[in-house]
Protein backbone atom coordinates (compact mmCIF):
# COMPACT_ATOMS: atom_id res chain seq x y z
CA UNK A 1 0.00 0.00 0.00
CA UNK A 2 1.01 3.36 -0.70
CA UNK A 3 1.94 5.67 1.88
CA UNK A 4 1.51 9.49 1.29
CA UNK A 5 4.17 11.56 3.47
CA UNK A 6 2.67 14.08 3.81
CA UNK A 7 3.67 17.93 4.68
CA UNK A 8 1.34 20.66 5.55
CA UNK A 9 -0.12 23.03 3.50
CA UNK A 10 1.77 21.77 0.56
CA UNK A 11 1.66 20.60 -2.94
CA UNK A 12 1.87 17.11 -2.08
CA UNK A 13 -1.83 18.22 -1.20
CA UNK A 14 -2.96 17.53 -4.84
CA UNK A 15 -1.65 13.85 -4.10
CA UNK A 16 -3.80 13.61 -1.06
CA UNK A 17 -6.63 14.69 -3.64
CA UNK A 18 -6.17 12.53 -5.96
CA UNK A 19 -5.58 9.77 -3.56
CA UNK A 20 -9.48 11.04 -1.87
CA UNK A 21 -10.95 11.20 -5.70
CA UNK A 22 -9.90 7.63 -6.82
CA UNK A 23 -10.72 6.01 -3.26
CA UNK A 24 -8.01 3.83 -3.01
CA UNK A 25 -6.73 2.86 0.38
CA UNK A 26 -3.29 4.63 1.39
CA UNK A 27 -1.76 4.98 4.65
CA UNK A 28 -1.24 9.00 5.36
CA UNK A 29 2.19 10.22 7.56
CA UNK A 30 1.54 14.46 8.47
CA UNK A 31 3.78 16.44 9.14
CA UNK A 32 4.43 19.98 10.24
CA UNK A 33 6.72 22.45 8.77
CA UNK A 34 9.35 24.03 11.12
CA UNK A 35 7.62 26.73 12.75
CA UNK A 36 10.40 29.40 12.65
CA UNK A 37 11.75 28.22 8.81
CA UNK A 38 8.24 27.37 7.84
CA UNK A 39 10.79 24.83 5.14
CA UNK A 40 10.13 20.34 6.03
CA UNK A 41 11.48 18.98 9.10
CA UNK A 42 14.42 17.11 9.18
CA UNK A 43 12.79 14.14 9.74
CA UNK A 44 10.77 14.75 6.18
CA UNK A 45 14.03 15.82 4.34
CA UNK A 46 15.52 12.18 5.81
CA UNK A 47 12.80 10.64 4.12
CA UNK A 48 11.99 12.44 0.62
CA UNK A 49 15.16 12.12 -1.83
CA UNK A 50 15.20 15.97 -2.85
CA UNK A 51 14.25 17.10 0.52
CA UNK A 52 10.82 18.27 -1.03
CA UNK A 53 7.23 17.79 -0.74
CA UNK A 54 5.74 15.35 -2.22
CA UNK A 55 7.26 12.05 -1.12
CA UNK A 56 5.56 8.71 -1.58
CA UNK A 57 6.63 5.34 -0.50
CA UNK A 58 5.40 2.20 -1.46
CA UNK A 59 7.56 -1.31 -0.19
CA UNK A 60 10.91 -0.74 -0.84
CA UNK A 61 10.33 2.24 -3.20
CA UNK A 62 11.20 6.37 -2.29
CA UNK A 63 9.23 8.19 -4.73
CA UNK A 64 9.51 12.43 -4.72
CA UNK A 65 7.97 14.68 -7.56
CA UNK A 66 4.46 15.78 -7.84
CA UNK A 67 4.43 14.71 -11.50
CA UNK A 68 5.64 11.48 -10.68
CA UNK A 69 3.94 10.51 -8.14
CA UNK A 70 0.38 10.91 -10.19
CA UNK A 71 1.73 9.23 -12.89
CA UNK A 72 2.72 6.65 -10.39
CA UNK A 73 -0.64 6.29 -8.82
CA UNK A 74 -2.52 6.51 -11.62
CA UNK A 75 -0.76 3.33 -13.30
CA UNK A 76 -1.29 1.18 -9.95
CA UNK A 77 -5.03 2.47 -9.97
CA UNK A 78 -5.84 2.90 -13.77
CA UNK A 79 -8.66 5.64 -14.40
CA UNK A 80 -9.97 6.43 -17.48
CA UNK A 81 -11.95 9.77 -16.39
CA UNK A 82 -9.31 10.96 -14.18
CA UNK A 83 -6.55 10.00 -16.67
CA UNK A 84 -8.35 10.11 -20.47
CA UNK A 85 -6.23 7.80 -22.65
CA UNK A 86 -5.20 8.43 -26.50
CA UNK A 87 -8.60 7.30 -27.66
CA UNK A 88 -10.20 9.78 -25.53
CA UNK A 89 -11.26 13.44 -27.74
CA UNK A 90 -10.32 14.98 -24.43
CA UNK A 91 -6.65 13.66 -24.18
CA UNK A 92 -4.56 16.47 -26.55
CA UNK A 93 -6.60 19.11 -23.93
CA UNK A 94 -6.01 17.04 -20.93
CA UNK A 95 -2.12 17.06 -22.19
CA UNK A 96 -1.66 20.86 -22.31
CA UNK A 97 -3.07 21.57 -19.29
CA UNK A 98 -1.34 18.79 -17.41
CA UNK A 99 1.94 19.92 -18.25
CA UNK A 100 1.43 23.76 -18.53
CA UNK A 101 0.78 23.28 -14.78
CA UNK A 102 4.41 21.54 -14.29
CA UNK A 103 5.84 23.27 -16.55
CA UNK A 104 4.13 26.55 -16.96
CA UNK A 105 2.02 27.81 -13.52
CA UNK A 106 3.79 26.56 -11.29
CA UNK A 107 7.67 27.88 -12.09
CA UNK A 108 5.45 31.21 -12.67
CA UNK A 109 3.91 31.55 -8.83
CA UNK A 110 7.71 30.11 -7.71
CA UNK A 111 9.17 33.36 -9.15
CA UNK A 112 6.16 35.24 -8.10
CA UNK A 113 7.14 33.88 -4.52
CA UNK A 114 10.60 34.46 -4.73
CA UNK A 115 9.87 38.40 -5.47
CA UNK A 116 7.84 38.57 -2.62
CA UNK A 117 10.22 37.09 -0.28
CA UNK A 118 12.91 39.61 -0.92
CA UNK A 119 10.70 42.69 -0.85
CA UNK A 120 9.57 41.29 2.83
CA UNK A 121 13.28 40.47 3.52
CA UNK A 122 15.90 43.28 2.24
CA UNK A 123 16.19 46.44 4.94
CA UNK A 124 13.18 48.95 3.65
CA UNK A 125 16.22 51.81 2.42
CA UNK A 126 17.06 48.95 -0.02
CA UNK A 127 13.37 48.17 -1.15
CA UNK A 128 13.53 51.70 -2.66
CA UNK A 129 15.40 50.30 -5.21
CA UNK A 130 15.13 46.75 -4.99
CA UNK A 131 10.59 46.79 -5.48
CA UNK A 132 10.61 49.25 -8.20
CA UNK A 133 12.66 46.41 -10.08
CA UNK A 134 10.84 43.19 -8.97
CA UNK A 135 7.56 44.67 -10.11
CA UNK A 136 9.20 45.98 -13.59
CA UNK A 137 10.28 42.23 -13.93
CA UNK A 138 6.93 41.24 -12.21
CA UNK A 139 4.77 42.70 -15.19
CA UNK A 140 7.17 42.10 -17.98
CA UNK A 141 7.85 38.45 -17.30
CA UNK A 142 4.94 36.88 -14.78
CA UNK A 143 2.18 38.79 -15.86
CA UNK A 144 2.36 38.48 -19.10
CA UNK A 145 2.74 34.76 -19.25
CA UNK A 146 0.35 34.11 -16.89
CA UNK A 147 -2.34 36.57 -18.67
CA UNK A 148 -1.54 34.30 -21.74
CA UNK A 149 -2.71 31.41 -19.65
CA UNK A 150 -5.73 32.80 -17.82
CA UNK A 151 -6.96 34.27 -21.38
CA UNK A 152 -6.40 30.29 -22.85
CA UNK A 153 -8.21 28.82 -19.80
CA UNK A 154 -11.04 31.36 -20.51
CA UNK A 155 -12.02 29.95 -23.72
CA UNK A 156 -11.40 26.00 -22.73
CA UNK A 157 -13.44 26.42 -19.70
CA UNK A 158 -16.12 28.13 -22.24
CA UNK A 159 -16.21 25.09 -23.59
CA UNK A 160 -16.01 22.20 -20.76
CA UNK A 161 -16.15 22.68 -17.18
CA UNK A 162 -12.72 21.30 -16.50
CA UNK A 163 -9.28 21.92 -17.60
CA UNK A 164 -9.00 17.82 -18.49
CA UNK A 165 -12.36 18.50 -20.67
CA UNK A 166 -15.43 17.29 -19.72
CA UNK A 167 -14.62 15.12 -16.37
CA UNK A 168 -12.29 16.27 -14.00
CA UNK A 169 -8.72 15.18 -14.65
CA UNK A 170 -5.24 14.71 -12.88
CA UNK A 171 -4.40 17.83 -15.33
CA UNK A 172 -7.43 19.86 -12.91
CA UNK A 173 -5.71 18.26 -9.67
CA UNK A 174 -2.28 19.61 -10.72
CA UNK A 175 -3.28 23.22 -12.06
CA UNK A 176 -5.12 23.47 -8.34
CA UNK A 177 -2.60 24.33 -6.29
CA UNK A 178 -0.81 27.43 -8.76
CA UNK A 179 -4.36 28.18 -9.32
CA UNK A 180 -5.35 28.51 -6.15
CA UNK A 181 -1.93 30.12 -5.28
CA UNK A 182 -2.66 32.86 -8.31
CA UNK A 183 -6.51 33.47 -6.99
CA UNK A 184 -5.08 34.05 -3.72
CA UNK A 185 -2.28 36.70 -4.91
CA UNK A 186 -5.05 38.41 -6.58
CA UNK A 187 -4.00 37.38 -10.25
CA UNK A 188 -7.80 36.15 -10.94
CA UNK A 189 -9.71 39.30 -11.65
CA UNK A 190 -12.99 39.58 -12.84
CA UNK A 191 -11.66 39.48 -16.15
CA UNK A 192 -11.75 35.35 -15.18
CA UNK A 193 -15.10 34.93 -14.43
CA UNK A 194 -14.78 31.20 -15.93
CA UNK A 195 -11.08 30.14 -13.79
CA UNK A 196 -13.13 31.65 -11.07
CA UNK A 197 -16.32 29.37 -11.05
CA UNK A 198 -13.60 26.71 -11.94
CA UNK A 199 -11.83 27.06 -8.63
CA UNK A 200 -15.49 27.09 -7.11
CA UNK A 201 -16.42 23.59 -8.65
CA UNK A 202 -12.90 22.24 -7.59
CA UNK A 203 -13.84 23.38 -3.63
CA UNK A 204 -17.23 21.80 -4.17
CA UNK A 205 -15.95 18.24 -4.86
CA UNK A 206 -16.60 16.01 -2.33
CA UNK A 207 -13.02 14.08 -2.20
CA UNK A 208 -11.02 17.68 -2.28
CA UNK A 209 -13.06 19.00 1.05
CA UNK A 210 -12.14 15.43 2.74
CA UNK A 211 -8.66 16.42 1.66
CA UNK A 212 -8.76 19.58 3.26
CA UNK A 213 -10.19 18.38 6.24
CA UNK A 214 -7.40 15.59 6.21
CA UNK A 215 -4.82 18.16 5.38
CA UNK A 216 -6.13 20.60 8.07
CA UNK A 217 -7.23 23.67 6.02
CA UNK A 218 -11.34 22.40 6.08
CA UNK A 219 -11.88 26.55 7.76
CA UNK A 220 -9.24 28.22 5.25
CA UNK A 221 -11.93 30.46 3.16
CA UNK A 222 -12.71 30.32 -0.62
CA UNK A 223 -10.06 32.35 -2.17
CA UNK A 224 -11.13 35.74 -3.59
N1 LIG B 1 8.84 20.14 -8.21
C1 LIG B 1 8.65 19.65 -6.88
C2 LIG B 1 8.57 20.84 -5.93
C3 LIG B 1 8.44 20.41 -4.49
C4 LIG B 1 8.48 21.56 -3.50
O1 LIG B 1 9.12 22.61 -3.72
N2 LIG B 1 7.76 21.37 -2.38
C5 LIG B 1 7.72 22.35 -1.30
C6 LIG B 1 6.32 22.31 -0.69
S1 LIG B 1 5.12 23.27 -1.51
C7 LIG B 1 8.64 21.95 -0.18
O2 LIG B 1 9.00 20.79 -0.05
N3 LIG B 1 8.95 22.91 0.70
C8 LIG B 1 9.60 22.63 1.95
C9 LIG B 1 11.10 22.69 1.89
O3 LIG B 1 11.67 23.06 0.84
O4 LIG B 1 11.69 22.38 2.93
C10 LIG B 1 7.36 18.80 -6.83
O5 LIG B 1 6.41 19.08 -7.56
O6 LIG B 1 7.33 17.82 -6.07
Amino acid sequence: MITLHHLEYSQSFRVLWLLEELGVEYELKKYNRDPVSHLAPEEYKAISPLGTAPVITDGELVLAETSAIIEYILDLHPNELINPNASSSDRARHLFWWHSAQGSVMPLMLIDSIFRIIQERVPSLINLIVRPVLNKASKGFIETRLVKILEMAEKDLATADWFGGENLTSADILLSYPIESASMRGYITAEYPKVKSWLRRVYERPAFQVAKEKDGRASMAFPT
